[in-house]
């Protein structure tokens, strides 16, 4: 099975290149909102695009994801909530195992019902440990799961379920406070985790200004990924990604010198 982008995720993280993805839920765009996200994302060269939502009750993900692949020149990669989100015209697909829950379906129960489509499709495959942590209220991704997130003052508990998640095999470790959470997921949490494993670190939730996205970076977030911020404020891409170089330039005129 390829894994290219894999290769290239894994390579910017063991390089310290900081990487952003924005998360285009398709139950909140419209045709010309993906078009003017995507010309932002290809001026300011975000590195990936993720698109998914916990529940989506329309039915623009698979026109999403063709608008997409015809005007960005970046990875398209799904980050499903549900088996019904594999759409074969992107990437890939971040395949997440809800290893913060106890929920045997999101754990790999959908993962059985999916794989024979999954192996059809091309996509390229990215088996995610995904953790929940908890953020100020119960976001959508908490209640449709039924799990309960990791308390926000336990980075140990975190850093524990993530070796669990490296040892288990999976290539990515996603740490989401949820879409819309109120309050991201701590650098102290962060920092433990990624302290605590080789391979790459995703970050996300409730990042709403370019401060937050740089504590997340800095505290060890190889990809950090923002939604709902952008969505209301496509504006703001330019913001991260301004952010994103100046740390990126910094650590490498650093490395260099
Ligand atoms: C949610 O990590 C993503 O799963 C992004 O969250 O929409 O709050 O940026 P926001």
């Amino acid at each position: 099975m390829q894994d290219i982008l894999y290769q290239k995720i894994k390579h910017s993280s063991t390089n310290n290149f900081r990487q952003l993805a924005i998360l285009i839920d398709p139950d909140k765009v419209d045709e010309e909102g993906v078009i003017r996200i995507a010309e932002l994302v290809n001026h300011y060269r975000v590195d990936y695009i993720f698109t998914g939502g916990s529940l989506i009750t329309c039915d623009f993900m698979s026109t999403c994801i063709q608008i997409l692949k015809e005007t960005v020149h970046i990875p398209v990669i799904i980050f499903p909530g549900n088996p019904l989100q594999v759409h074969a015209g992107a990437d890939a697909i971040l395949l997440l195992s809800l290893i913060s829950g106890r929920n045997p379906e999101l754990l790999i129960g959908n993962h059985v019902i999916a794989a024979p489509v999954l192996k059809k499709s091309g996509l390229e495959i990215l088996p995610t440990g995904y953790m929940l942590v908890e953020s100020g209220r119960v976001t959508s991704v908490v209640y449709m799961s039924n799990t309960t997130p990791i308390p926000f003052d336990k980075p140990d508990i975190a850093s524990c379920t993530a070796m669990a998640g490296e040892m288990l095999g999976l290539k990515l470790i996603y740490m989401d406070a949820g879409s819309g959470a109120s309050i991201p997921v701590s650098p102290k949490m962060i920092k433990r985790v990624k302290a605590s494993i080789r391979i790459p670190l995703i970050v996300g939730g409730g990042i709403r200004t370019a401060i937050d996205a740089a504590k997340s970076w800095v505290a060890g977030a190889d990809i950090v990924v923002v939604g709902n911020a952008t969505e209301s404020e496509p504006s703001f891409i330019a913001e991260l990604c301004k952010t994103r170089d100046r740390l990126n330039e910094t650590t490498h005129v650093r490395y260099q010198s």
